[in-house]
């Protein structure tokens, strides 16, 4: 085997005290003037979140330039689950940084890329024969999986999900739902890709229920379900290569399928002869408390999607799938220079033993459990958390008026900032930008993560109670503009 590691790469790893410090305002003078010199260099078109230069990284804690130490709930979007300098990531890389960078796969070999597709094989859903290629990018894992779907299939159509984000790349953008930012003034789209509703429990489409009367879960799953199935005869269910969703829909709102309806999807999928296309690629390796999300929902993809987490901060993606559908491709119709460097298929080695004994798994359960009991009552003390949701460390607090479920991003934006500017990293997402998400490294202590929560909880009270006096002042100058418009309105009579 070649996991023989150089003694220099096992020099301990960062080591940053897992508690929360600001040394500056956040973000501090050097970030101000980094972040300026980046608008100068930098494209405009991308965006940021917290415009803070990071200068190292561990756990639970991202240290920046000006020495403030932030709590990280973001995991550089689901990606550091198991930190950012993980001592068996930085081992291994490091071992293979003294051999080689790369070959290309497809000029000659090197054994890590087989040991990752044989995990891959493994330990994705499904108990069948299967084969795995690799690639770089989320986006590219998407895109092969539909190639390999029409490849297979010998048909065009995909179909895709109301709220579901699958990438930035034309063929992806075409596939996700939100038009600001992802989609605005990048068309003409790739023809052949159809949307359908999903089954999102608090805003569900589909249901068709008594007026005042909330549908109940198996009611949301089974009108989608009944909307998707009509959505496919409505443009030929034989036209269809695959069926692409997410186990759990992040971009578009951390959204938990209501019970039932993956299940529904594997059904129609298997009745129709479409690939059903999972994609794994935020919900997937650990981080919702299984290796996969689908698991939750007992339910097992044809093909199998990962990227993110799955090395460990290193580009790699990977489509995994049924053997006979992997293989229906020609020789050389898949590929690219960089698929499956070898870098990042030692990153993904580390983090595949990192999972081994079971604890991260763990992790992500205990996170779940302390975030629920800080988190969940906010839902009843305040007007305007209309639900809290997720599994394991992907977790979200969706912002809406009470009744009418009107969204509220500018609660989102808010309790965001008052995070960020207490040191506390926290993402927002949703379809209307209405929902903050916690993607915590699964390495996170407890103590620092329930510190990173108190945060959370406090901006949330603030902003919401802000926000119902300044509903009952309006209310009241409303009330008082209204009666004194009706004074003035009977007063020529009166007079
Ligand atoms: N599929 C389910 O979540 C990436 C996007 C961040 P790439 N999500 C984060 C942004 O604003 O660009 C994602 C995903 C799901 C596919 C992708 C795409 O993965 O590695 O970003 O291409």
């Amino acid at each position: 085997m070649t996991d023989r590691l150089t003694s220099a790469a096992s020099a301990p790893a960062v080591d940053l005290p897992q508690s929360r410090y600001l040394a500056t305002a956040v973000p501090g003078p050097r970030s101000v003037a980094l972040h300026r010199e980046r608008q100068a260099q930098v494209s405009g078109g991308f965006g940021i979140v917290l415009p803070v230069f990071v200068e190292q990284a561990d756990r639970g804690i991202l240290q920046d330039v000006d020495g403030n130490r932030l709590i990280d709930f973001a995991s550089g979007i689901a990606v550091t689950s198991i930190g950012a300098s993980h001592p068996r990531v930085r081992e291994r890389v490091a071992a293979q940084l003294e051999k080689f960078t790369h070959t290309c796969f497809m000029v000659t070999e090197y054994e890590s890329f087989t040991r990752v597709a044989r995990w891959l094989n493994e330990h994705t859903p499904g108990d069948f024969e299967k084969r795995t290629a690799l690639f770089s990018t989320g986006a590219e894992a998407v895109e092969n999986a539909v190639k390999i779907a029409r490849s297979a299939t010998g048909r065009g159509k995909v179909l895709v999900f109301d709220e579901a984000y699958h990438g930035r790349s034309l063929l992806t953008m075409a596939m996700t739902a939100k038009e600001n930012p992802y989609r605005l003034n990048f068309g003409p789209f790739p023809a052949e890709v159809v949307r359908a509703v999903s089954a999102n429990p608090l805003r569900p489409v589909a249901a068709q229920h008594d007026a005042g009367a909330v549908a109940s879960a198996a009611d949301v799953a089974t009108a989608a379900l009944a909307s998707v199935e009509a959505t496919l005869a409505e443009h030929g269910a034989q036209n269809f290569a695959a069926m692409v969703i997410e186990p759990i829909q992040g971009e578009g709102g951390f959204v938990v399928p209501a019970p039932g309806f993956l299940a529904g999807l594997r059904d129609l999928a298997d009745r129709y002869g479409i690939v059903l296309v999972i994609d794994e690629i935020q919900a997937g390796m650990g981080r919702t408390g299984t290796l996969f999300a689908s698991e939750h929902e007992g339910i097992a993809g044809d093909i199998t999607l990962t990227a993110k987490a799955l090395a460990g901060g290193l580009p790699l993606s990977a489509v995994t799938g049924r053997a006979e559908l992997m293989d229906a491709v020609h020789a050389g119709g898949l590929g690219g220079t960089y698929a499956g460097n070898p870098l990042a298929c030692e990153a993904a080695l580390a983090v595949f033993e990192a999972f081994e004994d079971g604890c991260l798994l763990a992790n992500a359960r205990a996170i779940e459990a302390a975030a629920r009991e800080v988190l969940e009552p906010l839902v009843s003390e305040t007007d305007s958390v209309a639900e809290f949701r997720g599994r394991g460390a992907m977790l979200a607090l969706e912002f809406a008026d009470r009744g009418t479920l009107a969204p509220r991003a500018d609660l989102a934006k808010e309790v965001s900032a008052r995070c960020h500017a207490q040191g506390v990293l926290t993402l927002t997402c949703g379809t209307y930008g209405n929902v903050i998400r916690l993607l915590p490294p699964l390495v996170i202590g407890l103590d620092l993560f329930a510190d990173g929560l108190q945060v959370l909880r406090q901006a949330i009270l603030d902003v919401t109670a802000e926000d119902s006096v300044a509903a009952a002042r309006s209310l009241t100058a409303e009330h008082s503009a209204a009666s004194e418009h009706s004074v003035t309105a009977v007063s020529p009579s009166l007079g």
